[in-house]
């Protein structure tokens, strides 16, 4: 695929940056976003060898950030053909009795607000040319509730509404919306969700073969490449072991 731009965010890490590099190998220039600089610079350094390569530093919390620096893209990739809203986390695993109200500022920000203030300012471009395509980077999380998964569930419940809204609002602008919804992938997501203990993180993918952040950038990428009057609206992948949140086939 040709001439075309991506916009990542969450590029830093896990299915972000597996999808900048399957979208590289392709011909896709990238903006590259996240809060890592380092680990920006070091995939823009790989990547610009395959690809034009821009990265972007913001917080998507950060709503004056997210706007000054997509409208400030340098005019070779300020033409954005596709977005992947995929910057998220979870944070904490607690009843909501005790939950953490940061961890809760947290999820709702990041996962909900950050998608919505991305996308808020791609869109007047893809809406100008009548062209683009969204993919919001949802979870099995987004379409069942499991015990302490309260917050982070309702977050990409969320961003399962927000997938459906923004379908509807922009039936007829020329822009596909689709989600894709991963069961458990092994990425650095449970790292930040027990904040660094990775005892228990690893825990989270032992006994069973879970998914890759490389299966769910394949997926991204069969999205992206069907023919334009086709729309990938709603895809839930889980691995093998995987029935459901709480069921998962362990060998121990
Ligand atoms: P990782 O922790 O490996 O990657 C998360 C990415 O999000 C990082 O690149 C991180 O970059 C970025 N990010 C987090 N917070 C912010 C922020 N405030 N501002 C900007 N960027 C941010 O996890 P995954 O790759 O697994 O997660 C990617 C998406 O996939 C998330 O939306 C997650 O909810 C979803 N998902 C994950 C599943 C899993 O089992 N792993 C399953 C289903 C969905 P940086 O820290 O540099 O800012
Ligand atoms: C990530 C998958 O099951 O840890 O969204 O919530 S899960």
């Amino acid at each position: 695929m040709k001439n075309k731009t991506a916009l990542i965010t969450g590029a830093t890490s896990g299915i972000g940056r597996a999808t900048a590099r399957l979208f590289a190998q392709n011909g896709i220039d990238l903006v590259l976003c996240g809060r890592r600089v380092d680990r920006l610079h070091e995939l823009r350094s790989e990547l610009s060898e395959l690809v034009k390569v821009h990265s972007l530093v913001f917080d998507v919390r950060n709503r004056e950030l997210v706007f000054k620096s997509i409208e400030g893209l340098p005019k070779e990739f300020s033409e954005i053909n596709i977005l992947i809203n995929n910057a998220g986390n979870a944070h904490g695993l607690d009843p909501i009795q005790t939950g953490s109200m940061d961890d809760w500022d947290a999820m709702m920000d990041i996962n909900v607000k950050g998608l919505l203030y991305v996308s808020k300012a791609v869109l007047p471009g893809m809406l100008e040319r009548e062209d683009g395509h969204i993919i919001n980077i949802g979870s099995t999380a987004g379409k069942e509730v499991y015990p302490r998964g309260n917050v982070y569930c309702a977050s990409k419940h969320a961003v399962d509404a927000i997938n459906q809204g923004m379908r509807l609002d922009l039936n007829g602008k020329g822009i596909r919306v689709g989600a894709v919804n991963p069961g458990l992938v092994e990425t650095e997501f449970s790292e930040v969700r027990f904040k660094g203990d990775s005892e228990k993180a690893e825990k989270v993918y032992q006994g069973f073969t879970p998914l890759k952040p490389e299966d769910i950038a394949d997926i991204i990428w069969f999205a992206v490449t069907r023919p334009p009057h086709v729309n990938i609206a709603d895809l839930t992948v889980m691995c093998l072991d995987q029935a459901s949140s709480t069921i998962v086939n362990k060998s121990d």
